[in-house]
């Protein structure tokens, strides 16, 4: 089922990352937070490994916090499609400093590779740009994510969204920690607050 010239998420991902300066990395459960680690483990690095559908929810939170920190939500079409909504919110608070970007293989690849509604007839492109996300984008070449990546570090542009056609390659898994308390205080600690 896979189809060439779709893009490799992990070089995806490492592209997104790879000058990434003060970002905060939020993955959604599963691969794309796989492919966060597979970059490279960091303390700026927030993994989700339940919470389905929470990742651009949680991305919005720490954007409209920490206004002068980049916010990068990497997650899958079926994570955000889970959370649809949060476009609604995000697109009407429009944090200039968030971005998100969907690794959309058309399938619930964590699950067994079932086939999503990106595959048909969701557009979420579409959907973001009608909740109000003016910068929403579908990316299907790795210029467009060097483009993408550079624009992440504009805190005054955002919001902004990037759906990104991926192959359906089902990779090995590079799991980082399980320990949430862990994930948080780390990532806190780097920001210069107490743990919780
Ligand atoms: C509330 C909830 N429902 C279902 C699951 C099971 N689940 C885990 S990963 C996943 C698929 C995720 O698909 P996608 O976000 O497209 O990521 P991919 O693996 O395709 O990159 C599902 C259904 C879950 N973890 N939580
Ligand atoms: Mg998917």
């Amino acid at each position: 089922m896979s189809k060439a010239n779709l893009l490799d998420r992990r070089q995806v991902v490492a592209t997104l990352l790879a000058n990434r300066k003060d970002v905060v990395a939020i993955g959604g459960l599963g691969a794309s937070t796989n492919d966060i680690t597979a970059a490279g483990d960091h303390p700026r690095n927030f993994y989700l490994w339940g919470g389905m559908g929470g990742a651009a929810m949680i991305g919005l939170g720490l954007a409209l916090a920490q206004p002068k920190l980049p916010v990068l939500v990497v997650t899958g079409d079926g994570e955000m499609l889970m959370g649809m909504g949060a476009f609604a919110t995000i697109g009407l608070q429009k944090p200039a400093n968030l971005s998100i970007v969907v690794l959309d293989n058309e399938c619930y690849g964590e699950t067994g590779g079932q086939t999503s509604h990106t595959s048909v007839t969701a557009d979420l492109v579409g959907v973001a740009k009608a909740c109000g996300i003016a910068d929403s984008r579908a990316i299907s070449t790795m210029a467009e994510v060097e483009a993408f990546a550079k624009s992440v570090q504009d805190l005054s542009a955002g919001p902004r969204f990037a759906n990104v056609k991926i192959d359906n390659a089902e990779l090995k898994r590079i799991l980082p920690t399980r320990d949430g308390a862990y994930v948080v205080n780390r990532l806190r600690g780097d920001l210069g607050f107490q743990p919780i």
